[in-house]
């Protein structure tokens, strides 16, 4: 016998529990692309309580999409380790460009994630930041339907020691942070640069540098991190999103003492 109650109350108790073990973490990613999903699962292997927030249905952002709904994506050398790390399988289209299906991809690095111990929250946006002594110190959430509907609903807070803006190409958290206007940020401008036009090589060679703590307690990652630097973007080459995830998860490894 099935009651249909029983399925409610393990529903809402499951999530409930999860949540409230998260409203404190050691980081808080915002964005289930390519690059928070790597960066949160590098974090994880290595123990660290990571929760990511991702404001879709979906998770993997741009990458199940493939290019221009193709769905394929294309991986430099640098970064073909990372999807054998990640269990995704590819195989070399030519010399330096492998070939991988997005939602294999996707669902790999998904799946090894969760795996290792990440708490993805879909269909819950980071809308805000909480700032303290000048330091990032938690995230301010609301459903994506409330944003979608554009509802007046007040949010909710989760305390973290680190967040990263993993959400791409409009950087969001750091532009919330930045519209704040008592803030400077650490760019040459003290301010959000920009994303470039489309230049694939300059790109993916500039987003390892860009991949940094852009405020205290707040890192950024992916395109967020081009956007944010002022660097072209890249389209469909996906190398430079897996490699700024696992540095940001380095990063912030140091940071919390747990390398090595
Ligand atoms: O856009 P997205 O895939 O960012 P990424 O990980 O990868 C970029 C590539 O997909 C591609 C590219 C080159 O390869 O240029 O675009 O840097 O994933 C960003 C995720 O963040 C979510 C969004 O729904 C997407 O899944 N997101 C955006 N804003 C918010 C958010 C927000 N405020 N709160 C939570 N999630």
């Amino acid at each position: 016998m099935l009651d249909e109650v029983i399925i409610s109350r393990a529903i809402v108790e499951g999530f409930e529990r999860d949540f409230l073990e998260f409203l404190e973490t050691e980081v808080a990613i915002a964005g289930a692309g390519p690059a928070g999903l790597t960066a949160s699962f590098y974090l994880a292997k290595k123990g660290v309580k990571t929760a990511v927030f991702e404001r879709s249905l979906r998770v993997g952002g741009g990458m199940p999409g493939g290019g221009m709904m193709f769905n394929r994506i294309v991986v430099q050398e640098a970064a073909r380790k990372i999807l054998g790390e990640l269990g995704v399988r590819y195989i070399e289209y030519q010399k330096n460009y492998y070939l991988a299906d997005s939602l294999e991809a996707t669902s790999a690095i998904t799946y090894r994630a969760i795996q290792a111990g990440v708490k993805i929250f879909n269909l819950i946006g980071v809308e805000d930041v909480m700032v303290k002594e000048e330091r990032v110190c938690g995230l301010v959430l609301n459903w994506g339907a409330v944003k979608a509907a554009n509802l007046h609903v007040d949010p909710l807070t989760i305390r973290c020691r680190v967040a990263v803006d993993a959400t791409g190409h409009d950087c969001e958290v750091v532009r919330r942070l930045e519209e704040k206007g008592q803030v400077k940020l650490n760019t040459l401008s003290g301010k959000v640069m920009g994303e470039g036009p489309m230049w694939a090589e300059r790109g993916e060679a500039a987003i390892l540098e860009n991949t940094r703590e852009v405020y205290p307690g707040l890192y950024v990652a992916g395109m967020a991190a081009n956007a944010v630097y002022g660097s072209p973007r890249m389209g469909p080459i996906f190398g430079g999103m897996l490699l700024s995830g696992k540095k940001v998860a380095q990063l912030i490894l140091k940071e919390l003492g747990k390398e090595g």
